[in-house]
């Protein structure tokens, strides 16, 4: 019995509960695992890696892969308060998914899934996510939300995105200069007064609804264009914060950074609507 979708570009990695979608196309490689529906890697043709993942994260299926670009949904951060027993970051990154739509042309290849198993977890809420992949030069992740209930819903995601940066001290976001942002260390609110540089633990959630940022590494630039956000989340844990983190290798705080397009100021879901926030990066 096989019902999984077959294509040229496409060769499935088997693990043990589930698989890698491994994608070969002229103008880039991608990896997407099944667990959790997120990007595991991205290299356009002729490029480095622009996707950082821990070399010590768990890809066997017992919890949510430390690295690549996790969905955190249906809500960003803590569990609401009506469920608080329930998972930091929501179920889609700990659900399984199925490639259900594939498509290729010379230009780009589009994945489609869906997680039957998520949907079940939210039946009371009826609220469903379609995660859309599509990749050329370019990668784009996009999370579609429509909420089939009769109750409004209070949505908060963030697509985790944890980049490749070479050195985190060498590494800047020059458009969030001049943003307000809340600082979840601090549990306080300020203006970012230069272009973002870390050099110490960092966990903000910038306030920016703006489309275009620039992750700027010592030797190139990994340019990022969101929509349907409201916040832009960067976090990098640093060395202490690292070394807690069984699933984060001790110097991978040193080549990585998460900027994750994000909604995370009471977004309310209407029934019968449908709200999409995407990420698409690429190298300049
Ligand atoms: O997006 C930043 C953040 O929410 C941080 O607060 C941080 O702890 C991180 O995500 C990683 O969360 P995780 O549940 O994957 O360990």
């Amino acid at each position: 019995m096989n019902n999984q979708i077959q294509a040229d570009c496409l060769t499935y990695e088997k693990q043990q509960h589930f698989s890698l979608l491994n994608i070969e196309h002229a103008l880039f490689s991608a990896k997407v695992s099944e667990y959790g529906g997120q990007l595991l890697s991205f290299k356009p043709k002729g490029k480095r890696e622009l996707i950082w993942l821990s070399d010590s994260a768990v890809t066997d299926g017992t919890k949510a892969i430390r690295g690549g670009a996790p969905i955190c949904w249906p809500w960003f951060g803590a569990a609401p308060s009506s469920s608080p027993e329930q998972p930091q970051h929501g179920f889609a990154r700990t659900s399984r998914w199925q490639l259900v739509q594939l498509s290729e042309t010379d230009t780009e290849v589009k994945l489609v899934l869906k997680s039957p198993e998520l949907e079940q977890a939210l039946c009371e809420q009826q609220l469903d996510l379609v995660l859309v992949y599509t990749f050329s030069d370019q990668a784009t992740i996009a999370l579609e939300t429509t909420n089939r209930g009769i109750n409004d819903y209070e949505l908060s995601l963030a697509i985790h995105s944890y980049f490749d940066i070479e050195d985190i001290t060498h590494t800047q976001i020059p458009e969030l200069q001049g943003i307000e942002y809340f600082d979840k260390l601090s549990q306080s609110s300020a203006v970012l007064k230069q272009a973002l540089t870390v050099d110490a633990p960092v966990d903000r959630i910038f306030h920016y609804e703006g489309s275009e940022l620039t992750i700027k590494t010592r030797r190139d630039s990994i340019a990022l264009a969101h929509s349907g956000h409201d916040s832009v989340v960067v976090w990098n844990p640093w060395q202490d914060g690292a070394h807690a983190m069984t699933d984060f290798d001790d110097h991978g705080y040193r080549h990585m950074l998460c900027v994750e397009a994000a909604l995370t100021r009471n977004h309310i879901l209407k029934p019968g609507q449908t709200k999409s926030v995407s990420q698409r990066f690429y190298l300049i």
